[in-house]
């Protein structure tokens, strides 16, 4: 079972420049392949499946634990995707005015068409997220190899995304999961090293650019995230620490298992958006409209039903 909190990994502040376009570049750090809807499903499947959990329990422990983190990662990119799509349209309930004719040249229309100018489970061109991307064999040895090599193409996309947005909303989120995807990936290059004996690690970074590189992650990583796996629940998963320990690759500093998930930072509020009928009609019940209902329920003759 999953115990939710409401919020979020991290604070997230509105942009200034709000950006379709940009939102839906982020759209493929959630949907896309590589995305977190990627990683969370990945290890949430191979824990649902794990064989021989007793005899492999730090291993079991550590795709569970880590799944459960990778639901805040959805969370916080929806919310980057959401909050670059607020404020794109002009808010005006009169349809004639053509309050969403910027959209028209937006590269994804379903944000305005198929939802209330927010966050879908799709990649950056706008194709559906699907399951055929999880990968879940019943070998460990190849889950874990598989799961190196996710969170590495996760890294690649975070890093050219990055290179295409500049709006610091995004910039924030994606230097935040550079460092945990980060520490996901020393996970499991840590853990093939508990399982095989092979140094991994020595790989390490894929592609080859540090995080340190990138300000945003450079702060998350001053302040020790990189070095610190969250155990995220109150009594299970306490043999994570079997894996995650020793020296971090890249700088040697001490990996820690911290009891608990992150501080976080409060879910952003979002304002009606009447142009889009969200989340009611123009000033909220039509009263056009409701005429119109009245008329068909009660006939001309105010408030009596006619007689048949
Ligand atoms: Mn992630």
């Amino acid at each position: 079972m999953i115990l939710r909190i409401d919020r979020l990994a991290i604070a997230l502040d509105a942009p200034a420049h709000p950006s379709a376009n940009s939102a839906s570049a982020v759209q493929e750090l959630l949907g896309g392949k590589f995305g977190e809807m990627s990683t969370l499903m990945n290890y949430t499947f191979q824990s649902f499946n794990f064989r021989g959990r007793s005899q492999l329990k730090p291993f079991y422990d550590l795709i569970a634990n880590i799944a459960a983190e990778e639901y805040g990662h959805i969370e916080l990119v929806a919310h980057t995707i959401n909050l670059l799509l607020t404020g794109t349209t002009e808010r005006n309930p009169d349809p004639a005015a053509t309050p969403l004719g910027a959209t028209v040249d937006a590269r994804n229309h379903l944000h305005f068409i198929a939802s209330g100018q927010t966050a879908l489970p799709f990649d950056s061109m706008g194709s559906p997220w699907n399951g055929s991307y999880v990968f879940s064999s019943g070998n460990l040895k190849l889950d874990l190899l598989h799961n190196f090599f996710l969170e590495c193409g996760a890294r690649a996309n975070k890093i050219r995304v990055y290179e295409m947005v500049d709006s610091p909303v995004a910039r924030q989120m994606v230097g935040y999961l550079l460092v945990r995807g980060g520490t996901h990936i020393v996970a499991y290059a840590r853990a093939l090293e508990e399982l095989t004996g092979v140094d991994v690690a020595k790989l390490l970074p894929i592609p080859d650019i540090s995080n340190k590189r990138f300000p945003e992650a450079r702060a998350f990583e001053e302040r020790g995230l990189h070095r610190r796996m969250y155990r995220m629940s109150a009594d299970d998963y306490r043999e994570i620490s079997k894996i995650w320990r020793g020296p971090h690759p890249e700088d040697g500093s001490e990996l820690e298992v911290v009891d608990g998930p992150p501080e976080g930072g409060p879910v952003p509020e979002y304002p009606p958006e009447p142009q889009l009928t969200a989340p009611l009609g123009p000033d909220g019940v039509d009263p056009e409209m409701f005429a119109d209902i009245k008329k068909k329920l009660f006939g001309n003759d105010k408030g009596s039903r006619k007689k048949s």
